[in-house]
């Protein structure tokens, strides 16, 4: 192909394989779309605007989806597959039109479309709004396994809330976040399809009556309290060429009596109202809080509501199959995500022994054989808790049914570890004390088949601390599943030049085979195909460089080293390493303005919680550093730092492709996997990170050579706290440290206010460094120093960031949802 062409349709976006012959079809999908303009939308379609060829198109695309769908779903009971059922109090799918366009092959047609009519897809995509339905690496890692399971073609259904309000939209004013509500329904949306005929109600508080059945046996019935109704929206999720469409059930709260008769009867409108309020709040929004739970009823409602509804749904479904109960499990399989769903399992133990009137024994074999549940987190303050006092009252009889699970569970303990009399408070699920708690970890390793990690550390880790003690009592329980990301989202759309470039040396197979990029490695040698990697790396980072401009106002050098960390700020993630280090780098410059330095761009994105002050302080940091440092004409051409707001999925699609250097520099041992990381070496970044999460594994992958890896490892992290590790040690012995660390303790970055910053030299210094950044300082400031100098030698640069994606192959979310289904859920695609 003429090399002008390619340049020609890398600008346009165009798809890139020829065999994205649409499905057969009677009608064409504009066709389509202009008759949804007018019969569903209601609207003149003579009179087309960029608005409603959108919806008109969304909704073409979704009846494709939609025939498919149903086909699956028919085929799903005719085979009587098992299913899976992935509950998740998160999703993070991101904008939909391009990837569902891609997926049925008719990008095409809808860039035709739209062409002829005067519109841009790129356009109408930029101005599609995006569900904002999780917090971070955990709720999009929710929806990378949703792809990937339509494109194995799994009988699989994810369930979660539908939430009127996403995670916050971030703001930044004069430097610190300020939090908006993200009213993502505010238009509505056609990617949801409601269902007020799936209407399930779920009770709260209320009170257990006892009574005995036929064969004097005591049992239970919990009536009363307050009812919630609980609707179906569904979303739908399409693989990849493959014709399997599968979905995701979001509930969303619906008031029991849409008015309180007898209040509205008295004249009390107002109050008649109030409690239809209410009941919606429990779907009203999601809570911003990232690896820490939020202790507040609301939320354990949210949980309780979304799990109740989904094991009604699913029980309903396995009854229409009319197989005894023991069959369940063989029927079935239920993945929680992280402790948030483990309510689940009193839930289904209720269902069985108070509704179906199965015994005890009976009812624990099954949920034991059916539930599986994925850790997320180490870090000690994030794992799940609920008082006593709050589950008696919200859920009187989940919590008897707690009691007893712990009882028979606690027996069995005491038989097997007779010598060890303190064992049973460990694993207790009831804390002891004044104020007991319920831990919603044991409750879930206890009541499932499966615990598994999200990397090969984490699991390790899981296995020698956390939950050490359960390992001796459930040895064959816990397994490891290392995370993955979507190519399809995360090289296929969002990297559309490299995209054309694998193809056209590698063919189009890479897209559900990540393994083929292994071929590239017999590339790597052929310069121009390295000339060429570069120029795409480069289309990138110009559109990159754009965005930058038009958001900050600032002028960034597409050439300089673009270094990026984003994530959700957290102090375990360190972004405060990143900080110190540029502002050393910039004390340099100013020093020594001889000495020619490479050009960087560091760049920032993330969102911290609402009430996470010191994370907050962070941003906060980072804003007043670039203010200074974009301002300095000594030392601006040779150094920028720029933090874009409001991070989200779209924004990671573009800042993804454009990165040189990734930044994963979290304390060893603290971050379960990551799932960021794998997305910027997928797409040819170097990782500059700690011995940390799947850090590791990529490592191991991409070879030594191919990243930057540096600081303490987890056992040194360890043994260094249990030495003694005194961070003014530190201090005193490193001039350079020392002069960043008073800067930032002065006001420097803060004209006229001094103490702007001192909680955070405070937490470095008198508070211990509990996260252990000046112990890593220097060996950070050295790795840094190894990129600048390599970067400059290109040829040796982009043979790295080649090999990079040649070795990402492994991290494919496709391999990871075959692990589980072969692993864990045991069951086949149905396609
Ligand atoms: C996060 C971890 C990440 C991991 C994702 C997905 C939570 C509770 N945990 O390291 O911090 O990649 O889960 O597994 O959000």
């Amino acid at each position: 192909m003429p090399k002008e062409v390619k340049d020609y349709l890398r600008l346009l976006d165009k798809p890139l394989d020829e065999s994205e012959a649409p499905e057969a079809r009677n009608s064409a999908l504009g066709e389509d779309a202009l008759w949804h303009v007018l019969y569903s939308l209601g609207q003149d379609n003579t009179h087309l605007t960029e608005r409603k060829c959108y919806w008109g198109l969304v909704l073409a695309v979704r009846d494709r989806m939609l025939e498919k769908w149903s086909e699956v779903q028919r085929r799903y009971y005719k085979n009587d597959d098992k299913r899976l059922y992935y509950l998740s109090l998160e999703f993070l799918p991101g904008k939909f039109l391009r990837g569902n366009l891609l997926a049925l092959g008719l990008e095409n047609e809808a860039h035709e479309f739209l062409r002829e009519r005067g519109f841009s897809l790129d356009e109408i995509i930029a101005k599609e709004c995006e569900p904002g339905l999780g917090n971070g690496g955990l709720g999009r890692l929710a929806s990378c396994y949703m792809d990937s399971m339509a494109t194995y073609g799994l009988p699989a259904y994810g369930y979660g809330i539908r939430y009127s309000y996403g995670l916050f939209r971030q703001e930044i004013r004069n430097g610190q976040q300020v939090e908006q509500p993200d009213n993502w329904l505010h238009e509505g949306t056609h990617w949801l399809i409601p269902r007020p005929y799936k209407l399930y109600p779920v009770r709260f508080y209320g009170t257990v009556y006892e009574w005995l059945d036929d064969n004097g046996i005591l049992r239970h019935d919990w009536r009363g309290g307050d009812l919630v109704m609980a609707m179906a929206n569904d979303v739908l999720v399409p693989g990849y060429r493959n014709g399997h469409v599968n979905s995701v059930r979001l509930w969303e709260a619906r008031p029991h009596k849409e008015f309180v008769l007898s209040s509205f009867n008295a004249g009390d409108y107002i109050g008649s109202v109030q409690e239809k309020i209410s009941d919606e709040n429990i779907s009203m929004v999601l809570y911003p809080s990232d690896d820490a739970p939020e202790g507040k009823t609301l939320r354990l409602k949210q949980q309780y509501f979304f799990v109740a509804a989904t094991m009604h749904d699913m029980v309903r479904r396995f009854k229409k199959l009319n197989k005894p109960w023991d069959q369940l499990p063989e029927k079935n399989v239920v993945q929680l995500n992280e402790t948030h769903p483990s309510i689940a399992i009193p839930e289904l133990m209720r269902i069985l022994l108070d509704e179906e009137l199965l015994s005890w024994e009976e009812a624990w074999y099954i949920c034991q054989k059916l539930f599986a549940y994925t850790n997320h987190t180490v870090l000690p303050e994030a794992l799940e808790t609920w008082t006593v006092e709050l589950m008696e009252q919200l859920l009187p009889r989940h919590m008897q049914i707690i009691y007893e699970i712990n009882r028979r569970f606690l027996e069995d303990v005491r038989l097997h570890f007779r010598d060890e009399p303190d064992l049973p408070s460990r694993v207790s699920l009831i804390t002891a004390g004044p104020e007991p708690r319920v831990r919603m970890s044991h409750l879930a390793i206890v009541g499932s088949f499966s615990v598994n990690g999200v990397s090969a550390l984490h699991t390790q880790i899981l296995r020698d601390r956390v939950f050490h003690d359960f390992i001796r009592i459930f040895p064959d329980r816990f397994n490891n599943k290392t995370n993955g990301v979507t190519p399809r989202r995360w090289l296929r759309q969002c990297n559309v030049p490299l995209s054309w470039l694998l193809s056209e040396h590698l063919g189009c197979g890479w897209v559900t085979d990540l393994n083929q990029l292994e071929k590239l490695r017999e590339l790597v040698d052929v310069e121009e195909f390295r000339h060429d990697w570069e120029q795409c790396r480069l289309t990138n980072k110009k559109r990159l460089a754009d965005y930058i401009e038009k958001m900050n106002g600032i002028t960034v050098n597409p050439h300089s080293i673009f270094d990026v960390q984003v994530k959700r700020f957290h102090e375990y993630k360190r972004q405060l390493l990143n900080i110190l280090h540029i502002i050393s780098l910039y004390n340099n410059i100013r020093k020594k303005p001889e000495v020619k330095m490479q050009p960087c761009t560091f760049i920032f994105g993330g969102k911290a919680a609402p009430s996470y002050r010191m994370a907050k302080d962070i941003i906060y940091l980072i804003n007043c550093v670039a203010r200074r440092v974009n301002s300095d004409p000594h030392t601006r051409n040779f150094l920028k730092v720029i933090f874009l707001a409001n991070y989200n999925v779209s924004l990671a699609q573009l800042l993804v492709p454009a990165t040189d250097v990734s930044e994963q520099i979290s304390t060893a041992g603290y971050e379960a996997s990551g799932t960021g990381n794998m997305k910027f070496a997928l797409n040819g970044a170097l990782t500059l990170g700690t011995r940390d999460g799947s850090n590791i594994e990529i490592a191991e992958r991409v070879g030594d050579g191919n990243i930057y890896l540096f600081g303490l490892c987890e056992q040194e992290v360890i043994d260094l706290r249990r030495r003694g590790y005194d961070p003014w040690d530190i201090y005193k012995n490193d001039s350079e440290l020392r002069e960043v660390l008073d800067m930032i303790n002065s006001d420097q970055f803060t004209p006229g206010d001094p103490t702007a910053f001192s909680s955070i030299f405070n937490s470095l210094l008198s508070g211990g460094d509990p996260f252990m950044i000046l112990a890593d300082y220097r060996a950070y400031v050295e790795a840094h120093k190894r990129i600048a100098h390599e970067y400059v030698d290109r040829e040796l640069w982009i043979k790295k960031s080649i090999m990079n994606t040649a070795g990402m192959g492994f991290f494919s979310s496709d391999r990871a949802i075959k692990e589980y289904s072969e692993g864990i859920w045991d069951i086949a695609p149905d396609v």
